[in-house]
């Protein structure tokens, strides 16, 4: 047994399948480590163990078992969400920072509904999102500016990216450091290549692990931490394109479309749907020109998708 190691320590979770966790310790260590003996969890809470928690890890007598011995209280949890409550949550990871929503300017088009229900996810989960713009080159800064200026408009933060002509890695490269990040967009945007663009040598493969992780088994993973070499984890999570808006509450919904906040509280029904209420305030923002009518248009999709897939016994219909 090694005596300079301590036999109780922080660690953090980096994975997680079928009851066999990983942590990594305050100095970097890894360990596999089990939920076992008396687990102390925060008060009054149905806590499951998620990947990101922060947890006390103890070894036994014989020092070769590590066992979490308790649950950190969380900052922050991405989940999915069940009507009302009444399904429970599946909670994808825990003490998530922000997350990263990665686009191209071009090629692939940038998909503005899908950019949308990201956005709504995250600030459904009360975490802060971010969206990088890659692939600026492809039709030059300005007119990448024009397209997402609805978003810095409503106050997103917004990063203009090229790999190819190195613009804008410093930027978004310094906002990941400390921090524990929910890398996600569309397939070939280019987040591999940013990420080995602001951490070369690293050779992170997001997005490809959690495929093989997940590939023939039957528990899924619900993410895996990558430890970031200046401070920081990436979260490679294959669960959130999944999220389904059944899980967000349809009076959450207009909330979540951050410039609509201000119109929403004004309308006339306390309830209103912003479809075609007398009164609606954000009818009459996006009248004006407030609200973008790509913006309203991701709001009715999404509306009507949420609606839609609550079936009358309350019962969410899967797909
Ligand atoms: N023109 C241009 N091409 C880029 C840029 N960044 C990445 N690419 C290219 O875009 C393609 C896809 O990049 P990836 O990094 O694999 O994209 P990804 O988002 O990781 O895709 P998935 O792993 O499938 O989700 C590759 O051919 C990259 O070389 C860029 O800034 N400009
Ligand atoms: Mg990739
Ligand atoms: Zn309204």
């Amino acid at each position: 047994m090694d005596l300079a190691t301590p036999i109780r320590s922080r660690a953090v979770v980096v994975s997680g399948t079928g009851g066999v966790w990983h942590v990594r310790d305050e100095s970097g260590g890894e360990h596999e480590a089990s939920l076992r003996g008396r687990l102390k969890l925060p008060k009054n809470s149905a806590l499951k163990l998620a990947v990101g928690d922060d947890v006390m890890i103890s070894r036994d007598s014989a020092g070769t078992q590590w066992a979490i011995s308790e649950i950190l209280p969380r900052r922050s949890q991405l989940a999915r969400r069940a009507p009302s409550g009444a399904f429970g949550e599946r909670i994808i990871a825990a003490n998530v920072d922000q997350v990263v929503l990665v686009f191209a300017a071009a090629k692939p088009e940038p998909h503005l509904r899908m950019m949308d229900r990201f956005l709504v996810i995250a600030e459904a989960n009360g975490i802060e999102p971010r969206i990088v713009i890659n692939k600026v080159e492809l039709v030059g800064e300005g007119t990448a500016q024009d397209m997402f200026a609805p978003y810095a408009a409503a106050g997103y933060p917004l990063h203009f990216t090229s790999v190819k002509q190195q613009l804008g890695l410093t930027e978004l490269h310094d906002q990941l450091v400390g921090r524990t990040s929910v890398l996600t967009g569309p397939s070939g945007v280019g987040k591999s290549s940013l990420m080995n663009a602001m951490y070369p040598g690293l050779n992170l493969r997001v997005g490809e692990i959690s495929e093989s992780v997940n590939k023939g088994r039957h528990t899924t993973v619900g993410a895996l931490l990558h430890p970031l070499p200046d401070g920081g984890y990436v979260v490679d999570t294959p669960g959130l394109r999944e999220v389904g808006m059944w899980e967000l509450s349809a009076d959450g919904l207009a909330h979540s479309f951050r410039e609509f906040r201000p119109f929403a509280s004004e309308c006339k029904f306390s309830d209103c749907s912003h479809r075609k209420e007398p009164g609606c305030a954000v009818l009459a923002a996006v009248d004006s020109g407030a609200i973008t009518g790509d913006r309203y248009e991701s709001y009715l999709g999404l509306r009507d998708e949420m609606e839609a897939e609550v079936v009358p016994a309350g019962k969410p219909k899967r797909r």
